[in-house]
């Protein structure tokens, strides 16, 4: 019986050998067919929903996103979770709501970094993935610590965050300085012209908004009427960096181009690449190829650049044979403007077209219309194309593509995330169940398409902003998509649900 059950157990270990060598073989063969996807994110600044032909624009049409939504799903009810930049980019990258901690509303040019150096982000989830990755545009998350040296090495910032590389304008185009940083060093800069920067006073001789408005290509609020950069004057104050200044109308084509070098230059090795754009922001200074080309005015000629340089990139994939396994999203950092500032007729040019297509509310408002946004995911590998009424919003990204790429994330990072990989890819239209959009002064919470809003109350301390509840309004989009019926008198028990809900997400 010895010698039986000797062999007995020789023929189970073979087995158990045969088995973990076809286990092993098939997990190789999985790995070695599926290599993991390329990721582009495409995030454009104040783009409304109502602002792209395949989402309903009739006054502009941009044959560039349509054909990127023809090809991938299209969400109807895809979100920022804010209606301003720095708190929608600081929760896309890091999976945080970014009003769990003061500090982190629209910052100055000279800010510094607002995300912690080493943290778990977006990038940082990637790079731990084996991709490389870039970003190329607009930054907008402050750098440096303590005042920043404009001459030198400048960091901490996205390098520090997970960024392999880096090509950024260092806050928004309306704000000083006017220059790109390439590496952690302003690109072009002379040594014997150093850039001095200052938000509070007037730094150097440059002309300003205020001092030569005759010099200006379009007049310009108090807020904005700081230095005077290309004929336009910005928010904040600069001098020297002469030779580093960025060209307006030649960003679009140095976008491209920096774009398109990342490519490149990622031969090898999955690549993500966060292309934040800058259109159609203020000042909307168009580029000979686009001005005048819409009844719109600057504001809808930007959105045709914008719509060109996705069509570049699109065409770059295409080129080099990478589209099929690469995944492309589209969306915005925030709700429409058209007045933000600026003398550029967005206002007087805007006839009948709906920026926030038929939402309420516009950039900086709790209303859909200031954080629902484009949002348009293409992988043609996986994704069957059509149209999605899932609720999903920027912040899931790191949960969700750290599911995509195999990587575990750290207790307590990417606390507001979550893995929402089904609903992006299409095999389910049941997405985020709640989400908080924040507004400059209100909160606004969806439970399902329920919509509450309330006003926040003035800062006392640096955590969670609190709601005042007296002037709450409730909607239900389902019946109601524009937010026109304040249910909350007529519905007082689904107020007081939602209400103590959003109070347990703001103190969690
Ligand atoms: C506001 C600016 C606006 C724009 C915005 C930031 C004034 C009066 N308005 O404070 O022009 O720069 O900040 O836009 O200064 S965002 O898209 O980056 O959030
Ligand atoms: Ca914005």
């Amino acid at each position: 019986t010895r010698i039986k059950s000797l062999s007995r157990l020789g023929q189970l270990s073979c087995l158990a050998l045969v088995l973990l060598t076809l286990l092993a073989l098939s997990s190789w063969k999985a790995n070695a067919a599926e290599p993991l996807p390329n990721i582009v994110l495409i995030n454009a600044d104040d783009l409304g929903l109502g602002d792209v032909s395949c989402y309903g624009a009739k006054a502009l049409s941009t044959p560039n996103l349509d054909r990127l939504a023809a090809g991938g799903l299209r969400f109807t009810d895809g979100h920022a979770s804010a209606a301003t930049c720095t708190p929608s980019r600081y929760s896309m990258l890091t999976g945080e709501y970014a009003w769990r901690q003061r500090g982190r509303e629209i910052l100055t040019g000279d800010a510094n970094l607002i995300i912690k150096p080493g943290s778990t982000t977006l990038a940082s989830i990637l790079s731990h993935a084996g991709y490389r990755t870039g970003i190329v545009g607009k930054w907008h998350l402050g750098l440096g610590k303590g005042k920043i040296d404009w001459n030198t090495n400048i960091s901490p910032g996205p390098l520090d965050v997970g960024f392999d590389s880096q090509f950024i304008i260092p806050a928004t185009l309306d704000r000083v300085p006017c220059v790109f940083l390439e590496g952690s060093k302003v690109r072009n800069l002379s040594v014997d012209d150093p850039i001095e920067v200052s938000y509070s006073h007037r730094v150097g001789d440059l002309p300003t908004g205020k001092s030569h408005p005759e010099m200006l290509l379009m007049t310009a609020d108090d807020q904005h009427s700081g230095t005077i950069v290309n004929g336009v004057s910005r928010i904040g104050f600069m001098k020297g960096g002469k030779s580093a200044l960025w060209s307006d109308v030649d960003m679009p084509d140095l976008i491209v181009q920096k774009s398109v070098d990342f490519l490149e230059e990622s031969k090898g090795k999955p690549f993500f690449l966060y292309l934040a754009l800058v259109e159609p922001h203020v000042p909307r200074i168009p580029s000979a190829r686009f001005a005048g080309k819409t009844p719109l005015g600057p504001r809808g000629d930007v959105i045709l650049q914008l719509d060109w340089i996705v069509g570049q990139v699109l065409d770059a994939l295409d080129n080099r044979g990478l589209a099929s396994n690469t995944i492309v999203i589209f969306t915005s950092d925030n709700g429409p403007v058209l007045n933000d500032g600026y003398g550029d007729q967005a206002v007087a040019k805007n006839g009948t077209h709906t920026p926030a297509g038929p939402y309420k509310g516009r950039k900086y408002v709790a209303y859909e219309g200031g954080t629902r946004v484009p949002f348009i995911v293409r992988w043609p590998e996986k994704i069957k194309p059509g149209v999605s009424d899932a609720l999903v919003c920027q912040i899931d990204f790191p949960r969700t593509f750290a599911q995509l790429t195999g990587q575990s994330i750290e207790s307590g990072a990417a606390p507001d995330s979550q893995n929402m990989l089904a609903p992006l890819l299409g095999e389910t239209q049941q997405g985020r169940k709640t989400l908080v959009e924040e507004g400059v002064s209100e909160m606004g919470f969806r439970d399902g398409s329920w919509k509450l809003i309330v006003p926040k109350n003035p800062k006392k301390d640096a955590g969670a902003p609190t709601v005042s509840v007296n002037n709450s309004q409730l909607f239900n989009l389902a019946e109601d998509e524009g937010e026109k019926i304040n249910l909350a008198q007529k519905d007082p028990q689904r107020l007081e649900a939602m209400l103590a809900q959003l109070q347990r997400i703001l103190n969690g």
